[in-house]
């Protein structure tokens, strides 16, 4: 008996970066990409705590560069000058009161934690900071953290030009600059503590765990004594030796020598395969068709599940940015992504994350949209606009709001009903209509052959009415009619 326990305990320990540390019964979390720190607030007060939803990933909350200035791309935000807390998305006293006000309706919040480089090497005089911090990128100087020329790695940067050139090799990938990013020497005793100082202060504040960006660019070990240093979870709103969910951002897509398993001992890894594939199969490329997705997960040769943080599409490949290609789908596509996203928060793989935007004038020349760098929705003088809620529950001044489309909405409710239920009586008809249900708690039907489907079906339901929340919307006893 005593051996157990300890055996549970210990395994309870290792196991905790994995929890995402969402409210019981609270299965997804939606990353509110760009948005100020006012506008979630109020979101998740008033949309995604009665809806369900478990959390919410913000963009980087800390000092970066300011770019083209009032035109800002909104990868500005991928160039840290120091782990002050103002950003276009609101100062501290703003981000205090979204964590508190979301922790305090059960919605926790993720933040993106970019600790493995700073800015761009070119930047200098010239250029200006969001807090308004001094920096000199040319002579690797950031006097608010304070980091100087000696915590970065060029000297161990291997490839000609000092970026990495070639990413079949390891260490260039996690010594070099990435797109000429300043690179931090996370080996360093003092780059790391700088590091959990600043993670540590969010934490403090209240935020419930990390996305870990670019995290294939440090070596697994580093990253490692990094989160070794963290401290547990306010007990404000979490329970006694809650650790922060971690999820890093590994892009393995097969053919490189860094892979995702590197990185299981220190939490989840962003599933790149997920998005990839599924955009495949639902838009029929390579003779891919839903019925394959029978043994969808592990089958397919993803992650464990219990390692995988999953996503139809994120911030950067439904641009262009990053990886995954052309098969990625988006609000773009909008038809065939609300049913990739459903077919997500349906099935039992991975622990899931919704993804929401806002449009931008797409411009094509040669296949490439070449304003993929187009920032938030903006005022002339470069500040984020504001999300207005139209009486309709869509949002407007641009932001798509993803995460309030009926069917999306609808399937986040449909994952925390049927969680922890088994993958069951799974149908399809050798092509594209696929169904299946979760135990006795749920049933879906996906149709994306050209003609109708008509069938019967076991469902594993009991006997009774159900609305199809899909097409519809149950609204007390009765269900809204088909508007599909
Ligand atoms: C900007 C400018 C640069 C400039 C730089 C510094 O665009 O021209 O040099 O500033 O002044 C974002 C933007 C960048 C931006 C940066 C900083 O995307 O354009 O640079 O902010 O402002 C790699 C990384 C991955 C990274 C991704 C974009 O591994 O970590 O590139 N994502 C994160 C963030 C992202 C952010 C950063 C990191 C930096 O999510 O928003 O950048 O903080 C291969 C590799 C992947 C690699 C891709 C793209 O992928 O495997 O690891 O991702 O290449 O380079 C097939 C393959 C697939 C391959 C893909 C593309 O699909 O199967 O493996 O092709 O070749």
């Amino acid at each position: 008996m005593g051996v157990r326990f300890l055996l549970l305990f210990i395994v309870g320990l290792c196991r905790a970066q994995y929890d995402p540390n969402t409210r019981p019964g609270r299965t997804s979390i939606v990353h509110l990409f760009e948005w100020r720190w006012a506008d979630i607030a109020l979101e998740c007060e008033r949309y995604l705590a009665p809806n369900g939803f478990g959390g919410v990933q913000i963009s980087p909350p800390n000092e970066n560069l300011v770019i083209g200035d009032p035109s800002r791309p909104w990868w500005e935000r991928y160039q840290p000058v120091s782990y002050k807390l103002c950003t276009r998305s609101g100062n501290e006293t703003e981000f205090r009161d979204m964590v508190t006000r979301c922790n305090n309706v059960g919605v926790y919040v993720y933040a993106d934690a970019v600790i493995n480089h700073m800015c761009g090497g070119n930047a200098g005089a010239g250029n200006h900071s969001t807090c308004g911090s001094f920096f000199n990128a040319k002579t690797k100087e950031f006097p608010a953290v304070p980091y100087s020329a000696w915590d970065f790695n060029d000297a161990k940067c291997k490839s000609r030009s000092g970026d990495i050139e070639d990413y079949r090799d390891l260490s260039q990938v996690r010594n070099c600059r990435l797109v000429n990013l300043l690179d931090l020497a996370l080996e360093k005793n003092y780059v790391r503590s700088r590091i959990t100082e600043y993670m540590n202060y969010l934490i403090d504040i209240g935020v419930a765990g990390f996305r870990i960006d670019a995290a294939k660019h440090m070596w697994p070990g580093d990253v490692k004594a990094v989160l070794e240093e963290l401290k547990d979870l306010n007990r404000k709103w979490f329970p006694a030796g809650a650790k922060p969910f971690i999820y890093q951002e590994v892009i393995d897509l097969g053919g490189e020598p860094i892979t995702d398993s590197q990185y299981f001992g220190n939490g989840r890894v962003t599933e790149f395969k997920y998005g990839a594939k599924l955009g495949t199969v639902m838009r029929k490329w390579n003779g891919e068709k839903m019925a394959y997705l029978k043994n969808w997960g592990e089958g397919w040769g993803f992650v464990p599940s219990d390692t995988a943080l999953v996503f139809v599409d994120n911030h950067d490949n439904q641009r262009g940015h990053g990886a995954g290609g052309a098969s990625i789908l988006t609000f773009w596509d909008a038809r065939l992504y609300k049913m990739a996203v459903g077919f997500m928060l349906a099935h039992p793989y991975g622990f899931t994350r919704v993804m929401s935007s806002y449009r931008w004038p797409r411009y094509f020349q040669n296949g490439v949209d070449i304003n993929n760098w187009v920032g938030p929705p903006s005022n002339s003088d470069g500040s984020t606009k504001s999300v207005p809620i139209n009486p309709d529950t869509t949002c407007g001044n641009d932001w798509v709001c993803e995460h309030r489309w009926r069917q999306i909405r609808n399937m986040v409710i449909f994952r925390n009903v049927v969680d922890g239920q088994p993958f069951s009586n799974w149908w399809d008809n050798g092509s594209n209509q696929v169904a299946f249900g979760r135990g006795n708690r749920g049933f879906i039907a996906f149709n994306n052959d050209d003609w109708y489907m008509n069938v019967n079906l076991q469902t594993g339901l009991p006997a009774g009415t159900y609305c199809d929340v899909i097409s519809g919307q149950k609204e007390g006893n009765t269900s809204t009619p088909n508007d599909s």
